[in-house]
């Protein structure tokens, strides 16, 4: 299933982004700690490269993910040229102030009224860029919520006099033509749900935990897991749940089932897991995207 899902407002965002990294000095990537592969935006590299831009990349909502592995995201990314790499969860004050403090290091001539350090959040949508502003600027500024495209329109703000920070819409690419990368987007509510069939997504993720966290199925819903399908996970929470069809004869709800697991999924109900681990593949992957 490749997923497209460019709406109007993210070409014109394209656009404005492409001229803001034009005068700003770091670019803020937000990943979602649970996937950070998956959730960095190959257009958002080729803009940050076209302008020579150093990055950092925030691990955020990492208070969702396995802190073992965000470790292991982090020593990878760390070794790829002009970027560094924070985890962190946006809800805490304590945690928000490290970006700042990150992208100083990173662009250490701009630390002055005359020349402040200008920060750009970018990243796919529903990753907290907009929570994450909020929380430096410790007011409400920007608007955000439990879907994609929440944020329309670019908002820039000083933080104090040494440094300004620019909040931006949430950036998918064309054609995202990696199913799983485009499963993974939207397993974490990156994808309008108009673009995806949640029972797939909720199948391919119940996937995942089958393979990677087995035990969190059984502890949530109460059934046995062994020798059980993607498929088979999404019917067993129907009938555990009583997600019946009130025609067809009562059979089992599947879409009703599929959104159980997935907000259960999303809402961190079932335990801090990470979907995806820097084995080779990603490594060069990740790697050869910051030449
Ligand atoms: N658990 C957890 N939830 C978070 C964190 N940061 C943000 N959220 C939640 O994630 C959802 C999306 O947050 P936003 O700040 O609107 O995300 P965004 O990246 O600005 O989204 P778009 O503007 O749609 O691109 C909201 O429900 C936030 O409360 C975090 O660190 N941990
Ligand atoms: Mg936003």
């Amino acid at each position: 299933m490749s997923i497209q899902w460019f709406p109007g407002h993210m070409n014109v965002a394209r656009k404005e982004a492409a001229k803001t990294i034009e005068v700003i000095d770091v670019i803020v990537e937000v990943l979602d700690a649970r996937i950070p592969n998956a959730s960095c935006n190959p257009l958002i590299q080729e803009l940050r490269l076209a302008r020579q831009r150093p990055s950092l990349k925030v691990l955020n909502k990492a208070d969702l993910a396995d802190p073992v592995v965000t470790q292991a995201w982090l020593d990878l990314l760390t070794r790829q040229p002009g970027v560094s790499a924070v985890a962190l969860s946006g809800h805490h004050a304590g945690d928000a102030v490290k970006v700042p403090q990150f992208c100083q290091l990173l662009a250490s001539h701009r630390n002055s009224n005359a020349k402040p350090l200008r920060m750009l959040i970018m990243g796919v949508p529903n990753v907290g860029k907009s929570t994450l502003m909020n929380m430096l600027l410790n007011r409400r500024v920007a608007r955000v919520g439990d879907e994609p495209a929440v944020t329309k329109i670019q908002q820039r703000h000083k933080l104090n006099d040494r440094m300004a920070i620019t909040d931006s819409p949430g950036l998918l690419w064309g054609t995202i033509k990696d199913p799983h990368v485009g499963l993974l987007l939207a397993t974490i509510n990156a994808v309008s749900h108009t673009a995806v069939d949640d029972e797939a997504v909720a199948e391919f993720l119940a996937g995942v935990l089958l393979a990677r966290y087995p035990a969190r199925l059984t502890a949530r819903y109460g059934f046995a897991v062994e020798k059980l399908t993607g498929t088979d996970v999404i019917d067993a929470i129907g009938k555990k749940r009583g997600c019946l069809l009130t025609r067809s004869g009562g059979g089992i709800d599947r879409d009703k089932a599929a959104r159980i697991l997935l907000s259960d999924y999303r809402n961190g109900t079932l335990g801090r897991t990470s979907l995806e681990t820097p084995d080779r593949r990603t490594e060069e992957h990740t790697l050869m995207a910051s030449v």
